[in-house]
């Protein structure tokens, strides 16, 4: 639960003594240099996450609803188990945990401190149970999202609709600069890994080269923060699952560096590496370099 003060948020800021999280050295060095796109973003006092509230006041919430804290994760429910209340009114996130797509919906319900607000209910795929393509989501696909009685899916939608109609942080800028690069970035993600997959497929490493390339010209954008948009947003979110993949198998199996000669690049996976809304959702690299060598054949190393 949330309690919501009569505050401002830059009041909030004032009267908040920062503890050593990452997120509010974020907040106490950038408010003059981006005013519009941080004056939502939120920070940490001791046990408690400030955030903005929906009419200009502040929320202190909980570390454990704010992601800085690490939540017990479920078990994956598959064909033998009975389903959750379908439709109760409790926001339901459904997710595989090695799904990328699913990942990025879920770093977004953890970055906005949303672990109290959306039930996570993960899926084994493998063997799935029947009531979730049946009462849930047709498509028998993850991610998807019970809300409003209404389920919804397709990972680039959901956390745009995530990030729109949840409390939270704002992961979406409002600088028109930032929102024509984020729209751009964003319906770029489909042909980067195609391009990337493409390439270990026909083990042509120049091809996944210009797309890490591309990665790093994107990354050297805006100046005022390792982020594509400067700032932490869904761009980062809807990139990184496929680059946590991406870089332990090049580098095991391909003994390939993505990040060699891309120093921006290097910076950010460094950086995302510290956001505790994503490293919640992280899995094993041996798990992902597993997963692609069977997708892929080892002998065009
Ligand atoms: N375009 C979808 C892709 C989702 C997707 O392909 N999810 C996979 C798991 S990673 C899935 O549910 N596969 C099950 C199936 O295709 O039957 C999105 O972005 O959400």
């Amino acid at each position: 639960m949330a309690a919501t003060f009569n505050l401002s948020y830059y009041q909030a800021i004032a009267h908040s003594i920062p503890n050593n999280n990452t997120n509010c050295k974020i907040c106490y060095s950038t408010p003059k240099l981006q005013p519009l796109f941080i004056r939502k973003q939120s920070f940490f006092h001791g046990n408690l996450q400030i955030r903005p509230g929906n009419s200009g006041n502040v929320q202190a919430v909980s570390a454990m609803a704010s992601g800085n804290v690490k939540e017990v994760l479920p078990p994956a429910l598959d064909s033998s188990s009975d389903p959750p209340a379908i439709f109760d009114g409790t926001p339901k996130l459904y997710i595989s945990y090695s799904c990328p797509f699913a990942q990025r919906a879920w770093i977004t319900r953890n970055c906005k401190g949303l672990q109290d607000i959306i039930k996570l209910v993960p899926i084994n795929l493998r063997n799935r149970p029947t009531w979730y393509k049946e009462k849930v989501y047709p498509k028998n696909k993850v991610p998807s999202l019970e809300h409003n009685n209404e389920v919804k899916g397709e990972s680039l939608d959901l956390i745009r609709y995530i990030d729109s109609n949840f409390d939270g942080p704002s992961l979406f800028p409002d600088d028109p600069a930032k929102i024509e690069f984020a729209e751009e970035l964003l319906s770029f993600t489909g042909s980067f890994s195609k391009a990337v997959i493409s390439s270990l497929e026909e083990n042509k490493m120049n091809e996944a080269g210009a797309a890490f390339d591309d990665i790093e010209t994107a990354l050297s954008k805006f100046g005022d923060g390792p982020f594509f948009l400067g700032q932490f947003s869904l761009v980062d979110i809807a990139y990184v699952p496929f680059i946590e993949r991406y870089k332990p198998y090049f580098s095991e199996v391909k003994n390939y560096d993505i990040t060699k000669g891309r120093p921006k690049f290097a910076v950010w996976i460094e950086e995302m590496n510290k956001i505790e809304g994503y490293k919640q959702t992280q899995r094993d690299p041996k798990e992902h370099i597993e997963t692609y060598k069977k997708r892929f054949s080892e002998s065009s190393v």
